[in-house]
C-alpha cells in the first residue's frame, strides 16, 4: 500500500514505526520549539536546541539524523530496517535497506492526493512567451501513460532506457515513467554527438530502448536529434526500439525500429481494456501500478567525464538519492511550499536531475523547465522569465552570469525581479566580480547568493552558504559550509588529514551520506580506484579546496585531468582520444577563459612527412571533436608542436603545459624529470606565435 505524504498517519501509527522510531530517535521534549519550525523531524532529536546543534548531530550521530529525515520526508510502502551499511574503504554504500518505495509515487501521487491542481512543471519553451503549465495531476497521467507504454513494449524492472531529449515535460515524464515501472534511466545530454550517444548506450549491454524527439529547438536553432539517434544506432545493435515524439512540425524519416509517440497515444484510446485503465478518484483514469522498489535498486545511470578517455556511468539508487535531493533543495534554497523554483540546467546533467526534476518534485514544488539560452532572443531572457513566471529561486551557472554581466545592467533592470528570494550558482567556481554582479544587480542586494559545490558523484549539494542562520555571513565566491551529514576534510600530499585552518588540500569526505553514487556501471573496481583508493577510508572528490581561518571552504579546482568548460566536465583524455590520421600525438589542457571558466588548449604533433595546412587541419580537428563528443569540447586553440615535454618514462607532462598556457613560467616547477627540457622552450616560443595568429 502507498501511503500519503507527511507519513504521519498509517505509518507512524503502526507499532513497527513506534518501535523503530524509538530506537533511532531519542525523543526529548526539551528542544522542540525553535528547531521544530525549521525542520519538524529534528525536534525529536536529543540535544538539538538550534541549527548549529542540528548540524553537529547530523555528523556525530548521522544515523539518527538520516533515519528521522527519511521517515518524515519519504513515503515508504515498507519501512527500512537498517539506516546505513557503508564501508568507504571498499566503496560499499547502502542506505535504508529493507525499505521499499517508489520514487514516482513520492514525486507525484502524494501531491496529487493533496493538491492535484498545483502546477508541477512550467515549460519555458525556446519561443519566448509560449510557456506551458502542467499540474501534478497532468504529470502523473503523462507518466502513467508512458509507464504503461514502456511496459507494453517489454521494458521490465531492472532494464535501462536511454533518454535523448531536450528539457521538456515529456522528458521529465519519461524519467518518472522509468522510475514508476522500476527501470533505470540513462539521460544523455541532447548536445552530445552520435558517437558519444552510441558509446553511452553500448556501455550498458542492457540498454534496449530510446526515447527522443524529432528535432530539438534551442536559441532559435533546430537540431536534428532523431538523425543523430539514427547515426548512433548504426553501432548499437542491441537497441530494439526508438520512441520518437514531435517537438516541431517537421516530419523525420522513420525506420522499422521507430515508433511515433503520437500514434501510440491514438492507438491507446482503442486499447483501453488492454492497458487496464481504471477510474481512480474521479478524473484520473490512467493507472500504472508503481513497482515496489528496494531502497538500493538502481534509479538511474548518468555518464560523466573522468580522467581517462572513457566516461563513467555513475549509478544512483532510489531512496538515498531522492531524500538527499529533496532535503538539499528544501534547505539550501530555503524553498517553501508554493514557491516557483527556476533551475535553468539541462536535464542531461546531474543538476537537471536533482534540481529540475527529483528534488523539487519530491517537495511538491513548481519547477521550471528551461529550453532556451540566456541570450535568446536577447540577453534579458532569464529576467523576463523571472518576471513572467514569478520565480522565487533562480539557480544557474557562473558562465552565463559572466556572459550576461558583459551585456550590462539594463537587460536586468528592465524586468521586475521582486519575487526572487534566493540566487544559486553551480558547476564551477564563481569569481568575485560575477558573484557581486549577481548579488547587487540581479538580486538587488537583497537575495542571498548560494554558491553550491557538488558533483554528479555526490548526488546533491554538499557545500553551500545556506542553510545557516538567516543573518549568517556569506563570503562572495565561497561555497563555505558543509550541508547536514557532510564531513569534509582536506588532505596533504602525504595523505594526512590537515587539521588546521587557513590551509589548502585535496577535498575528501570522511563520512558517507545518502545521496552519494553507489558504483560505476559495470566497473566497480574503477569506482574504488577513482574515489576510495587515493585516500583509504575517505571519498576523494577530485577537487582541491582551501579552508579559511573561519573554517569556510572555497573550491580551488580539479586536481585531475578533467577540465570544466562552461560548467561541463570534459576529460582531457577524451579529446586526445579523437584520432586523426595526420596526428602522431596530442595533449590537451585547460586554461582560464573569461566567459567559459576554462577553455580547451590542444597541443598537436603531426606524423613525420605529413604536409598539411595547419589552418585546414585545425578546422578538421575541431569538426572531429564536435562530431565525436560535443561542440563545447572543441579546442579554442590548437598549437602544432614538434614534440611534447615528456618524462623519461614517456609520460606527457601536462602540468608543465598547463603552466605554459597560463603564462606562469615562474611556476613551471621541477623540470629535472623531463627527458629533454628543450622541448618546453620550443613550446613556449611556438605558443607566442600561435597566440599572435589568433588575436
Ligand atoms: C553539479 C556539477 C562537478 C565538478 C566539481 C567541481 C566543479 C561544481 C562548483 C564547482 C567550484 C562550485 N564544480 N560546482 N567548482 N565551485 N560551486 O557541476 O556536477 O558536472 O559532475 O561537475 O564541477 O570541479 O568536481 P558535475
Amino acid at each position: 500500500m502507498w501511503l500519503p505524504c507527511g507519513c504521519t498517519s498509517k505509518y507512524v501509527a503502526s507499532s513497527f514505526a513506534r518501535r523503530t522510531l524509538a530506537s533511532y530517535l531519542h525523543v526529548s521534549g526539551r528542544s522542540r520549539c525553535n528547531v521544530a519550525a525549521f525542520m519538524p523531524e529534528a525536534a525529536g532529536l536529543e540535544g538539538v536546541s538550534g541549527r548549529a546543534a542540528l548540524r553537529e548531530l547530523s555528523v556525530s550521530n548521522s544515523e539518527s539524523f538520516w533515519a528521522a529525515v527519511a521517515r518524515h520526508r519519504l513515503c515508504w510502502s515498507t519501512p527500512f530496517h537498517t539506516v546505513q551499511d557503508c564501508d568507504l574503504s571498499r566503496g560499499k554504500i547502502k542506505w535504508f535497506e529493507g525499505g521499499k518505495l517508489n520514487v514516482s509515487v513520492n514525486c507525484l501521487d502524494r501531491h496529487v492526493h493533496t493538491c492535484p491542481e498545483r502546477v508541477a512543471l512550467i515549460w519555458e519553451r525556446d519561443e519566448r512567451g509560449s510557456e506551458m503549465k502542467y499540474t501534478y495531476g497532468e504529470l502523473l497521467e503523462m507518466t502513467c501513460r508512458l509507464g504503461n507504454l514502456l511496459r507494453r513494449h517489454g521494458v521490465k524492472r531492472g532494464d535501462c532506457v536511454t533518454i535523448y531529449m531536450p528539457t521538456c515535460p515529456l522528458a521529465v515524464a519519461s524519467m518518472l515513467a522509468c522510475a514508476r515501472i522500476g527501470a533505470a534511466h540513462n539521460v544523455v545530454f541532447a548536445g552530445f554527438s552520435a558517437d558519444a550517444l552510441a558509446e553511452r548506450i553500448r556501455d550498458g549491454e542492457m540498454l534496449l530502448l530510446i526515447i527522443t524527439v524529432n528535432q530539438g529547438v534551442r536559441g532559435g536553432k533546430v537540431t536534428e536529434l532523431k538523425k543523430t539517434v539514427d547515426t548512433a544506432m548504426q553501432s548499437c545493435p542491441t537497441v530494439k526500439q526508438v520512441f520518437v515524439a514531435m517537438r516541431t512540425d517537421n516530419p523525420v524519416t522513420m525506420t522499422a525500429r521507430d515508433i511515433a509517440m503520437e500514434e501510440v497515444r491514438e492507438q491507446k484510446a482503442n486499447q483501453i481494456l488492454e492497458i487496464q485503465i481504471q477510474a481512480v478518484e474521479g478524473e484520473f483514469d490512467v493507472v500504472c501500478e508503481p513497482a515496489v522498489m528496494n531502497s538500493e535498486d538502481v534509479l538511474f545511470l548518468l555518464y560523466t567525464s573522468g580522467s581517462t578517455g572513457k566516461p563513467k556511468g555513475l549509478v544512483h539508487t532510489q531512496a538515498g538519492y531522492l531524500l538527499y535531493a529533496a532535503l538539499t533543495h528544501r534547505y539550501v534554497f530555503s524553498y517553501h511550499d508554493g514557491d516557483v523554483f527556476g533551475c535553468v540546467a539541462d536535464i542531461g546533467w546531474i543538476t537537471g536531475h536533482s534540481y529540475v526534476v527529483y528534488g523539487p518534485l519530491a517537495n511538491g514544488a513548481t519547477t521550471v523547465l528551461f529550453e532556451s539560452t540566456p541570450i535568446y532572443p536577447d540577453p534579458g531572457r532569464y529576467w523576463d522569465m523571472v518576471e513572467r513566471l514569478k520565480i522565487n529561486q533562480f539557480y544557474g551557472a557562473p558562465t552565463a552570469i559572466r556572459l550576461l554581466l558583459k551585456y550590462g545592467d539594463q537587460w536586468v533592470n528592465k524586468y521586475d525581479r521582486s519575487t526572487l528570494k534566493t540566487l544559486g550558482s553551480v558547476g564551477e567556481p564563481i569569481n568575485t566580480e560575477a558573484w557581486e554582479w549577481y548579488h547587487r544587480v540581479v538580486g538587488d542586494g537583497r537575495c542571498p547568493v548560494v554558491d553550491t559545490w557538488w558533483q554528479t558523484e555526490t548526488g546533491g549539494i554538499c557545500i553551500a552558504p545556506r542553510p545557516s542562520d538567516p543573518d549568517a555571513e556569506i563570503v562572495p565566491g565561497m561555497a563555505m559550509r558543509p550541508f547536514f551529514g557532510i564531513n569534509p576534510v582536506l588532505m596533504d600530499t602525504e595523505g594526512e588529514v590537515l587539521t588546521s585552518n587557513n590551509t589548502s588540500g585535496a577535498l575528501c569526505m570522511a563520512q558517507p551520506w545518502p545521496g552519494m553514487a553507489r558504483t560505476i556501471h559495470n566497473n566497480h573496481q574503477r569506482f574504488i580506484d577513482t574515489y576510495f583508493q587515493p585516500y583509504p577510508g575517505y571519498f576523494f572528490t577530485g577537487d582541491g579546496a582551501y579552508r579559511s581561518e573561519e573554517g569556510y571552504y572555497q573550491i580551488t579546482g580539479r586536481l585531475d585531468d578533467v577540465i570544466n568548460v562552461s560548467g561541463h566536465r570534459i576529460g582531457t583524455a577524451e579529446i586526445e582520444d579523437v584520432v586523426c590520421p595526420a596526428v602522431a600525438e596530442s595533449a590537451v589542457v585547460g586554461y582560464t577563459h573569461s566567459i567559459k571558466g576554462q577553455g580547451v588548449y590542444a597541443f598537436v604533433v603531426l606524423k613525420k612527412g605529413i604536409d598539411v595546412q595547419e589552418a585546414d587541419l585545425s578546422r578538421q580537428l575541431n569538426g572531429m571533436v564536435s562530431e565525436k563528443i560535443a561542440k563545447y569540447a572543441s579546442p579554442d586553440f590548437i598549437q602544432f608542436a614538434k614534440r611534447l615535454p615528456k618524462t623519461r618514462s614517456g609520460k606527457i607532462m601536462r602540468r608543465v603545459l598547463r603552466k605554459v598556457v597560463e603564462s606562469d613560467l615562474e611556476g613551471l616547477g621541477d623540470l629535472s624529470t623531463l627527458d629533454d627540457p628543450a622541448a618546453v622552450q620550443e613550446i613556449i616560443q611556438d605558443l607566442c606565435l600561435c597566440m599572435n595568429t589568433y588575436f
